[in-house]
């Protein structure tokens, strides 16, 4: 069995941080159990461009608000503690921090490596460095 901890894992290299979010990947793909799960801030008041065409995500609010808008539609969801969006199709979208910072638990498959950050697209790599 493997245990980790929030805090041990964010003072750690674990904790990867962008402009508009930060993300603690607690788990990862050499953890061999066929997903990732990571626990992500999206800092209060920013819009990040998001396009996983490699990678399936669900991504739960545990607590602050935002919304998040599907590209190919124009539509709208809002974002509140307790919802759970599942980007089934690789939903190309972009994702709005509001007035409070949003903390959310997400699960990728495949697994991320550890060191993923957007490209110019949105897109995660499907093999990026692994954390050290
Ligand atoms: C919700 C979302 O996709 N935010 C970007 C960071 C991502 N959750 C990650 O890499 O942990």
């Amino acid at each position: 069995m493997i245990v980790r901890t929030l805090e041990q894992a964010e003072q750690s290299s674990r904790r990867v941080v962008t402009e508009t979010w930060e993300s603690t990947r607690m788990l990862l793909k050499d953890d061999n159990m066929g997903f990732s799960f990571h626990i992500t801030t999206i800092y209060a008041n920013t819009e990040t461009h998001i396009w996983y065409q490699n990678h399936l995500e669900s991504v739960y609010c545990i607590s602050g608000e935002g919304e998040i808008e599907t590209l190919a539609d124009g539509k709208i969801y809002p974002i509140t503690p307790g919802t759970l969006y599942i980007l089934d199709k690789h939903d190309e979208h972009q994702l709005r921090g509001g007035a409070t910072e949003m903390k959310l638990a997400c699960v990728f498959n495949p697994p991320l490596n550890g060191k993923e950050v957007h490209d110019a697209s949105g897109v995660y790599p499907l093999e990026a460095e692994k954390i050290s």
